[in-house]
């Protein structure tokens, strides 16, 4: 089992920042925020975030801040949650949320609330329980859920759940793992954990493993290695992690490595990438593998940090 390629996929997570012509920089390049998150919290949980220029990456995220107070995904582009809660998130992995002004990003995101407690990403309009779980981690970390109606958020999240036990992306949705993160998420966050039949959506993230010990995201698809994030997240905010077959689920992700050039894989053997390398050494260490870091299933960051942040400590 002591397989896993520390050294590689740190190697691997640095050498994406390098070259910056690279395959992966330029697909990245509209989501660099999300991409320096999961790089970042990746290298933390390896215990190898001292090799980042911490100072030269806090600059170049406050560079993507709009003067509404959003981030964008990389300079000069336009603001969305979903590169806010990465930039709040990369701050406090380095302890900078001081650089912030806090009111500005917190208005940001409360502006985003709907009458139906519901979330909109950006000024566009979509809606997505994706949105919910992001304004409201975000919020918490700034320590100022008071900007937003939690109790209106709440039930609108709980009117996402279903028949199943599970919760979609907006009422009446297909039941999805990632979706089932966010609403958990945002659940446990604002202590409404008592909303989820924990027997029953328990068993619905439990039958997502398949044979070769991997998780699906939603029945009859595939495996995937970014499921072992949002369904043991799930499950261990639930108290129900034992109702999969851990070192199934270790060997699996294990698999997808590339051995030799570093990285992590959406399944074994194919093209690794920094999303599936990060939620594979984040489950990883939700599967309490040794010499990782330990990372908080509802905030997504490193356990220390997130004590930090609240305990101060
Ligand atoms: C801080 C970890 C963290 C997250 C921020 C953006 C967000 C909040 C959560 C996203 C949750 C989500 C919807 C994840 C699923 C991503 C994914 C792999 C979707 C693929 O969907 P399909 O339908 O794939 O293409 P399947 O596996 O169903 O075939």
């Amino acid at each position: 089992m002591g397989d896993l390629k520390f050294e590689k996929h740190a190697k691997y997570i640095l050498s994406i920042e390098k070259e910056k012509d690279g395959f992966e920089s330029v697909v990245m390049e509209h989501l660099r925020m999300n991409g320096a998150y999961w790089g970042l919290t990746t290298l933390d949980v390896l215990g190898k975030l001292g090799a980042v220029d911490q100072d030269e990456v806090v600059s170049w995220i406050m560079q993507c801040q709009h003067e509404s107070g959003g981030f964008g995904g990389n300079i000069g582009h336009d603001p969305h949650v979903l590169y806010t809660l990465s930039a709040i998130q990369v701050l406090a992995l380095f302890d900078k949320i001081d650089v912030l002004d806090v009111e500005k990003v917190a208005n940001y995101i409360a502006s985003l609330q709907n009458e139906d407690g519901s979330f909109t990403g950006d000024i566009w309009g979509e809606i997505d329980t994706r949105f919910s779980y992001i304004a409201i981690s975000s919020l918490a970390i700034l320590q100022r859920l008071d900007k937003i109606n939690v109790e209106r958020a709440v039930n609108y999240i709980v009117s996402c759940k279903n028949l199943d036990g599970g919760f979609g992306c907006t009422p009446g949705a297909e039941s999805h793992a990632g979706q089932i993160f966010c609403c958990v998420g945002a659940l446990a966050i604002t202590g409404s954990l008592h909303h989820v039949d924990k027997d029953l959506l328990g068993w619905w993230l439990c039958e997502r493993q398949v044979k070769s010990g991997g998780l699906n995201g939603r029945p009859e698809k595939l495996p995937d290695v970014c499921y072992s994030w949002w369904v043991l997240s799930s499950l261990i905010m639930i108290d129900r992690v034992h109702w999969i077959d851990k070192d199934k689920l270790i060997k699996f992700i294990l698999d997808c490595q590339d051995r030799e050039n570093g990285g992590i894989s959406d399944r074994p053997d194919d093209a690794v990438d920094i999303f599936h390398t990060y939620f594979g050494v984040a489950g990883l260490s939700l599967l309490e593998y040794p010499g990782l870091k330990a990372i908080d299933p509802a905030y997504a960051l490193p356990v220390d940090v997130v004590n930090r942040i609240f305990l101060g400590k």
